[in-house]
């Protein structure tokens, strides 16, 4: 695929957290970083999302008593995931991966920064009204095809490609520039794979790009 200047990469949550040796690691984070920076260099417009928790936030488990990650609890907006604690702001976790190069990125977008609401998809919080504002600024920038890469599909990642989709934007998921929580089949990788196929996202390899 040719890229022109209507393209943005999207580098989702590529934060130590999310990789080797952080609080909610992906199978395969610290793989995908060399891939990621690779990418990156083709493209001109480079989007960064960092999720980005206060102390206490509703998606970690420590914040209910009794409860332990991966269980549920009901919240107004809906079934809440638990994780360990993870990306608490200002930390080391909530920090870039130290060896992701891409100092050309022009903004840097961050979510989950209310304590009483979760926010997969960079686009909005899961309540489904608080919006960040990256759609306006992707379309203020005339941008029409979204690229995007980082942690997790299973989460993020998915979440954001679905509502890229929603937006209008024509959207591609680098699949060896993504990393997965658990990609062990049938479980939430596998599913995330369909679901945002289902959607309309296009699953493509770094090398289908030009
Ligand atoms: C993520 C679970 C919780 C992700 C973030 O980046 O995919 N997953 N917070
Ligand atoms: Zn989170």
């Amino acid at each position: 695929m040719k890229l022109s200047g209507t393209d943005a990469l999207v580098v989702v949550d590529m934060q130590n957290d999310f990789c080797e040796g952080g609080a909610l690691p992906t199978a395969d984070g610290h793989e995908v970083v060399p891939v990621i920076n690779k990418v990156g260099q083709k493209f001109h417009n480079v989007v960064l999302t960092q999720d980005w928790h206060p102390e206490g936030h509703v998606s970690f488990a420590s914040a209910h008593p009794g409860k332990k990650p991966l269980e549920t609890v009901k919240m107004s907006y809906g079934d809440q995931i638990l994780w360990p604690d993870h990306v608490v702001q200002n930390t080391w976790g909530a920090e870039f991966h130290p060896d992701l190069n891409l100092p050309h990125a022009q903004l840097v977008i961050r979510k989950g920064y209310l304590k009483d609401v979760d926010s997969y998809s960079a686009f909005c919080m899961v309540d489904g009204l608080t919006k960040t504002g990256l759609a306006s600024y992707l379309k203020e920038r005339g941008i029409e095809r979204i690229f995007v890469a980082g942690c997790a599909i299973d989460y993020c990642v998915g979440g954001l490609a679905t509502d890229a989709v929603k937006s209008g934007f024509d959207t591609y998921i680098i699949d060896d520039a993504t990393a997965s929580i658990d990609p062990s089949p049938d479980a939430s990788a596998d599913k995330a794979w369909r679901d945002v196929g289902a959607a309309g996202v296009t699953r493509i390899a770094s090398s289908d790009l030009d």
